[in-house]
């Protein structure tokens, strides 16, 4: 009888929980912060007191992934729950990209609007607006956000280091002035805006040596590509954050009476790296770790609203990066002069854009008080997971060809199993694929180091194979010691890419 008990709420008791409330649910996700970068996760040089608590009340993932190790990829994986290297053009793009989401398929904030959810993203995009490059800033401009999926958006388009510098708020950059129309362009300068390659003595933060990062500036910091007009609209890069934080939370006072998924997409820690007022020198890391207790700070105040508001119980939270660390990629933050022993990856190797663990195993931090038991989970889980576990949480059926990497890993994020999904394909600049943690590299002709960022990329002309239960430092490679699960590993890949 007990048995059948056991069964019965397996199989219908997360439904029953999910179906009687209705949680809202926050997906909050950082740019570039690492694995190592959290006290929770073992930071020393750093205090994350909001994340701690956040993760002490809910469950941490120590073995939770992102799909690449770097954000378009990423990004293109949570929405659309499809394995980023499937499509063409999802690489890292230029702000003046056309949409690369499909329109007629279904995305994570879709499946929540078809569940009678009001649905809000507050942030970094990063998908690309319209439907060319070609683009006239000053109107309206879709499809975008609001086309797949979200009632509401309020957003930039690209990087914090790409033009333009400018907010949108559903179709519309936010604070156009038709006398001062906007020009974007990422082949040829546009207007008379200085340049930091021509006028370095105009910067506030230089760039680093051989990254770019020296076309228009604007506040004082040069961006990649070039941008005229828009004076009025420029966003001031120490209010960036601000700005985010007060959009998201007007839009959870606004749905606090209603179910609401909201995808808050914070800046932090990616480059330029210029805190507010109040977080600079805070630290003792440079402006990389003052941005860091910046993001810390902002998941408190949502944390802190929720409990006001009395909706913190009725409220899910996920936490987690779109990619792991870098220290220089692209200014001289002193993020490399400051580090004073800090490991943004924490015990991982490589770091962002490597195929190594420090590219794509990040924080990830899911909270429900009084629902999710707190602990700390290493189950193997995925962003490109959210789209099929929420589909099941929310009873909305998915089409067969929707989402065709996503696992419903609903049990394990709900802390009821501590079994994820079995394999996982990683994109560094080289593929892996892990299961049963073995963890196989492809292998391939790429540089193993680059320069300019200082980062390992997990590329090597050989096999690469490691097990990450004994080695999660990707030190020594079994690959010739194994043969036989080299070849298991890279005939499952194969099939996997061509399924
Ligand atoms: C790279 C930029 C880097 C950063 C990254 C995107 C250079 C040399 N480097 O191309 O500064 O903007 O793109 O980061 O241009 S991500 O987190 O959005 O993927
Ligand atoms: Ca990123």
């Amino acid at each position: 009888m007990k048995k059948y008990c056991i069964l019965f709420f397996l199989l219908f008791g997360t439904l029953f929980i999910w179906g009687q409330t209705k949680p809202n649910v926050i997906f909050i996700y950082a740019d570039d912060l690492g694995y190592g970068d959290l006290s929770c996760y073992g930071a020393t040089k750093i205090a994350t007191p909001h994340l701690d608590k956040l993760a002490k009340q809910g469950i941490r993932f120590t073995n939770g992934h992102t799909t690449s190790a770097t954000c378009t990829p990423s990004r293109y994986a949570l929405m659309t729950g499809s394995y980023p290297w499937r499509q063409q053009g999802t690489g890292i793009l230029p702000g003046d990209a056309a949409l690369i989401i499909p329109t007629d398929k279904t995305t994570l904030p879709y499946l929540f609007q078809k569940a009678g959810y009001k649905t809000g993203i507050v942030g970094k995009w990063h998908l690309g607006l319209g439907d060319a490059v070609e683009k006239n800033w000053n109107n309206d401009i879709m499809p975008g956000p609001n086309e797949v999926g979200f009632d509401y958006s309020f957003i930039f388009p690209a990087t914090a280091d790409r033009v333009p510098s400018v907010f949108l708020e559903n179709h519309r950059v936010l604070a156009l002035d038709s006398t001062d129309p906007i020009q974007v362009s990422y082949s040829k300068q546009v207007g008379n805006d200085p340049t930091g390659k021509d006028h370095p003595e105009l910067l506030k933060m230089k760039a680093s040596p051989g990254h770019g990062h020296d076309q228009t500036i604007v506040n004082g910091i040069g961006r990649i590509g070039y941008m005229s007009g828009g004076t009025k609209a420029r966003w001031t890069d120490e209010e960036v954050p601000l700005t985010f934080l007060k959009k998201a939370k007007d839009f959870i006072e606004e749905n606090k009476n209603k179910p609401f998924f909201l995808y808050y997409a914070l800046t932090e820690p990616h480059v330029p790296r210029m805190p507010s007022t109040i977080f600079k020198d805070k630290s003792g890391l440079g402006y990389r770790g003052d941005v860091i207790l910046q993001l810390d700070w902002a998941v408190g105040e949502i944390m802190k609203q929720l409990q006001l508001l009395g909706i913190s119980k009725n409220t899910m939270i996920i936490f987690s990066s779109d990619n792991g660390p870098v220290l220089d990629d692209g200014y001289q933050d002193e993020a490399v002069t400051r580090q004073n022993g800090h490991l943004p990856a924490g015990p991982l190797r490589g770091g962002k854009y490597s195929a190594f663990e420090g590219g794509t195993r990040v924080p990830w931090i899911v909270c429900w008080p009084g629902t999710i038991q707190p602990s700390v989970s290493d189950a193997l889980v995925c962003q490109v997971d959210l789209l099929a576990s929420f589909s099941k949480l929310l009873g909305q059926s998915l089409a067969a060809s929707d989402a065709p990497d996503s696992y419903d890993i609903s049990n394990a994020l709900l802390g009821k199993t501590k079994q994820g999904r079995c394999v996982l394909v990683q994109q560094g600049g080289a593929l892996s694929i892990v299961k049963d943690n073995w963890k196989y590299i492809v292998p391939n002709g790429n540089h193993s180091f680059d320069k300019l960022t200082g980062i390992e990329t997990g590329s090597a002309p050989v096999p690469q194979l490691y097990d990450l239960s004994k080695d999660i430092g990707e030190q020594v490679n079994l690959a010739e010691s194994y043969p036989e699960k080299v070849k298991e590993l890279s005939q499952l890949l194969q099939q996997i890419k061509e399924a």
